[in-house]
């Protein structure tokens, strides 16, 4: 069997920041779970099944790349789908803290799934969904953030 990565995030919507993340998870994994938690605290733009549907078209090319959703938790997700690792970006320094977390509480719950975390290429280090989304609300030009369905779909939110 082939060494499998979830790559879990809330992805409202997908950037060009996570598919550097999940195109480089799968070239190292032979298969890459982009898996959606829905998190209600974060009051989401799109609803689970739009977020999926972004990230399937944008992720197209990508032939060891499937899309899930879960609403319980990652570490029993990664578990349940036998997975060997959980792929994780960092951006800056204040992503360090919130993923230490995570990670430290996961792998209480779990010793075995590994946390990896790869660090952003420099060209998205200041990038994430909610400042495209800042940004698409006001009407500006966001093709360099975002895949072209989501661009579109930013549009249509906006409208
Ligand atoms: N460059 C590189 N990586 C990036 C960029 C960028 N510009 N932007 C985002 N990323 C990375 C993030 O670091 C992350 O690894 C991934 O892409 C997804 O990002 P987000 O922001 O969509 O995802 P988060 O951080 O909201 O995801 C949080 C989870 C859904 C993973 C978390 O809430 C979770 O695990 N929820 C399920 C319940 C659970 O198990 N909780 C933890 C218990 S301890």
């Amino acid at each position: 069997m082939g060494r499998l990565a979830i790559c879990p995030g809330s992805f409202d919507p997908i950037t060009y920041g996570h598919l550097d993340i999940i195109e480089r998870g799968a070239s190292i994994f032979d298969e890459v779970i982009v898996a959606v938690f829905n998190n209600q605290s974060k009051n989401p733009l799109f609803s689970v099944e739009e977020r999926m549907s972004l990230i399937k078209e944008s992720t197209k090319h990508l032939s060891n790349v499937s899309v899930d959703a879960s609403a319980g938790l990652l570490i029993n997700y990664a578990k349940q789908k036998n997975a060997q690792a959980i792929l994780r970006g960092l951006r800056a320094v204040s992503d360090f803290e919130y993923e230490m977390q995570i990670t430290s509480m996961n792998r209480k719950l779990d010793e075995e799934i590994e946390t990896l975390f790869m660090m952003t290429n420099n060209q998205y280090s200041f990038l994430s969904s909610s400042i495209v989304k800042e940004v698409a609300k006001y009407k500006a030009n966001v093709s360099d953030l975002v895949p072209e369905p989501v661009e579109k779909a930013l549009q249509q939110k906006f409208k």
